[in-house]
């Protein structure tokens, strides 16, 4: 969702100002780890004076580029802000404390921050300096914007996206496995974007055993490549696979119990060991790690726990107009449901991509 639209007024409303700070948090998105990509703008006298976007976790949030660039004009000026601005010191110091000290008299805020070290705070202490405070201007696209963010500090996790493909009878391939390809040239091409819209793509070591695959992004022009990280609880991911010997290239993460001498190897092949503990303590770890976005590309088992354990915030399908038969579903038995607790996801968006579908579903999580 692009927030940018021209105005074709000389007088600009709050919504248009909020819309530039949006369209700034809107392409930092993906890059900040598992900080919100937020944007700011400041303004005086109908004249843009400042502006910022947070691009990188751990260094200056969005209102602190805003103010460097508008120095002494942001005394008496007005800042547009996509999130609201924190007053506590994470990697960096508060927002609020800067803002007050600088002079801004009006600070125009899309959306409370839900992380609960701010939630409300930060514009309390806004406030109480005697600044005006609006929230609320355009809310639904920087809703959609900071969405990830936000789901991820309710759940305490990282946001964690499914992604599937298979036949119209829900199968991953032909039984004699012969069939390495469910989806269409362009629907692979597009699975290469959401790989590369993430910071992280997960697998369980069956997916490794049958695929030896890279689960990197193969796209023109890429600079950003997703971590790897692999479920092997009993070690047996062998030094051979593609996975192991590209890990120098490609951050590599393996979950489970190694024998020492196995370690050590893995280890210097630049692979990262980590123990296996549950599928929720992964997503805690991932999200402290600083990955946000965690894509799931996997075999049934895993599918299917992460399903039971109702850790899929978004859901990616591909599907191709084609009956396979057999027995390779994509899913081993999920867990029935009692009538009231029926999972159910919401359908955001669908797609025809030549002739596979593809539907983006996410969970309502407030
Ligand atoms: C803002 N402006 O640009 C961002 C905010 O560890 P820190 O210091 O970077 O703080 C991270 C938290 O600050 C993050 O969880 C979120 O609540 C808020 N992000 N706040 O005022 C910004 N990126
Ligand atoms: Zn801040």
């Amino acid at each position: 969702l692009n927030p940018y639209s021209l105005s074709n007024s000389p007088i600009k409303s709050d919504e248009d100002w909020m819309r530039l700070a949006l369209s700034l948090a809107y392409y930092a998105n993906g890059q900040t780890g598992s900080n919100p990509s937020v944007g700011a703008v400041i303004v005086k006298n109908n004249k843009l004076v400042g502006m910022g976007a947070h691009l990188k976790q751990g260094t200056a949030h969005a209102e602190i580029h805003a103010l460097n660039m508008a120095g002494d004009n942001a005394r008496g000026a007005t800042i547009y802000v996509t999130l609201e601005p924190c007053c506590h010191t994470g990697l960096t110091g508060p927002c609020t404390e800067a803002l007050i000290a600088a002079g801004i008299t009006k600070v125009v805020v899309a959306l409370v921050d839900k992380n609960p070290n701010v939630e409300g705070k930060g514009i309390l202490s806004l406030k109480e300096a005697g600044i005006e405070v609006v929230v609320g201007i355009c809310h639904h696209v920087a809703q959609s914007i900071h969405h990830e963010f936000f789901v991820s500090q309710i759940t305490k996790r990282s946001y964690v996206i499914l992604k599937t493909a298979c036949s119209l009878d829900g199968k991953l391939a032909l039984d004699n496995l012969e069939s390495q390809w469910i989806t269409n040239e362009q629907a692979r091409i597009d699975v290469h974007h959401l790989r590369a819209s993430v910071d992280a793509i997960l697998t369980g070591i069956g997916t490794v055993k049958v695929d030896n695959p890279m689960l990197n992004v193969r796209l023109d022009g890429n600079q950003k490549q997703p971590a790897r990280i692999v479920i092997d609880r009993q070690g047996e991911i062998e030094i051979e696979t593609k996975i192991v010997q590209t890990a120098h290239q490609f951050r590599t993460i393996l979950l489970g119990q190694y024998s020492a001498e196995k370690k050590a190897k893995l280890i210097n092949l630049g692979c990262e060991v980590e123990p296996y503990d549950s599928l929720k303590t992964i997503f805690s770890w991932t999200l402290k790690q600083g990955l946000m976005r965690v894509l799931i590309e996997a075999g049934p088992r895993l599918v299917t726990a992460l399903l039971d354990d109702d850790l899929v915030d978004e859901w990616v399908l591909y599907q191709s107009p084609r009956v396979f038969g057999g027995n390779q579903s994509i899913y081993q038995n999920i867990k029935p449901s009692p009538l009231d607790e029926i999972k159910r996801f919401e359908i955001v968006n669908t797609e025809l991509i030549g002739q596979d579908i593809k539907i983006l579903m996410r969970q309502n999580r407030k």
